[in-house]
């Protein structure tokens, strides 16, 4: 009898759980057929310019898409932004959506614009001076990137100056952290201590000040595809919290050639951060 009424128990709850996970998926489907988001209808031949929210001390929070939008803007390509803190299919941002197909990666959505849009902007290099800028883009896309990416989201964390630079939730700002603090374990620099860092991200910007030294572009008197990857970088060091030490550089000049270039890259290609659709 007992043994009846535990087995009667039993079925009860299975009916009970079967019967909710049932509800869940009608009221899932239900919904999906009803309220499913309707997919945006963006003009042909456009540029679909997806990434993360803007801020009003550079075009962007991320050194990717201020480079994306800065070749855009240097290989005269129309594109339409689009901010949001959604990731490509790859989990990365920024990305694009061109005649209703995404695309993933900067350097990726380049090579394919250059090839659509029949645009070579690195074409006035030799072979060697090609050389010179990709490690210079590798150098900074592949190393000072997660110096400043630690430095803004990991080792700033909960500093006000951080939040107030673009309109980010708190479980963004916490979920940038644990992402940041991941990723840069994985990736190595993350494994070193605060100072370390500081000392690669130092070194780093270094030599990209000597390099480009008195020169307006980073390979001489005319701007090519790498600068815009450059130029993205070097706008991160605005974005930084008051009192990080890459401020603190920006506010004492310890880069003047840095300084110039930037300001030289922005009144060219970005006159005015809040005009960029
Ligand atoms: N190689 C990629 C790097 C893009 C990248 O790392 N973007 C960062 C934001 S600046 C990102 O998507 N982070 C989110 C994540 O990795 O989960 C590119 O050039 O687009």
């Amino acid at each position: 009898m007992a043994a009846e009424i535990s087995w009667s128990c039993t079925e009860i709850f299975g009916t009970f759980v079967g019967s909710g996970i049932l509800l869940l998926v009608v009221a899932k489907l239900v919904c999906r057929f009803f309220f499913a988001e309707k997919p945006t209808e963006y003009p042909k031949g456009v540029v679909i310019f997806c990434q993360v929210p803007k801020t009003p001390v550079a075009p962007n929070l991320c050194p990717f898409a201020v480079k994306l939008g800065t070749y855009m803007r240097m290989a005269n390509i129309p594109y339409q932004n689009v901010y949001s803190m959604k990731l490509s299919p790859k989990r990365k941002t920024p990305w694009i959506i061109y005649n209703g197909q995404a695309y993933s990666d900067s350097q990726f959505i380049i090579e394919f614009l250059n090839k659509e849009f029949n645009v070579d902007l690195s074409k006035h290099l030799t072979a060697k001076e090609k050389a010179i800028a990709h490690s210079m883009r590798k150098m900074t896309e592949e190393s000072l990137y997660w110096t400043f990416i630690m430095n803004r989201w990991v080792q700033s964390y909960g500093d006000p100056t951080i939040s107030r630079l673009a309109t980010l939730s708190g479980l963004d700002l916490w979920k940038l952290k644990m992402a940041t603090s991941v990723m840069s374990y994985f990736q190595g620099y993350g494994r070193h201590t605060e100072e370390e860092v500081e000392r690669i991200s130092r070194q780093d910007l270094q030599a990209l000040n000597d390099h480009i030294g008195d020169k307006p572009y980073l390979m001489g008197d005319k701007p090519c595809e790498e600068d815009c990857a450059v130029f993205g970088m070097i706008a991160m060091m605005w974005l930084m919290r008051e009192s990080s030490f890459i401020t603190k550089m920006v506010k004492e000049n310890t880069y003047p050639n840095l300084t110039i270039y930037y300001e030289k890259m922005k009144n060219e290609f970005w006159p005015i951060y809040e005009e960029q659709s």
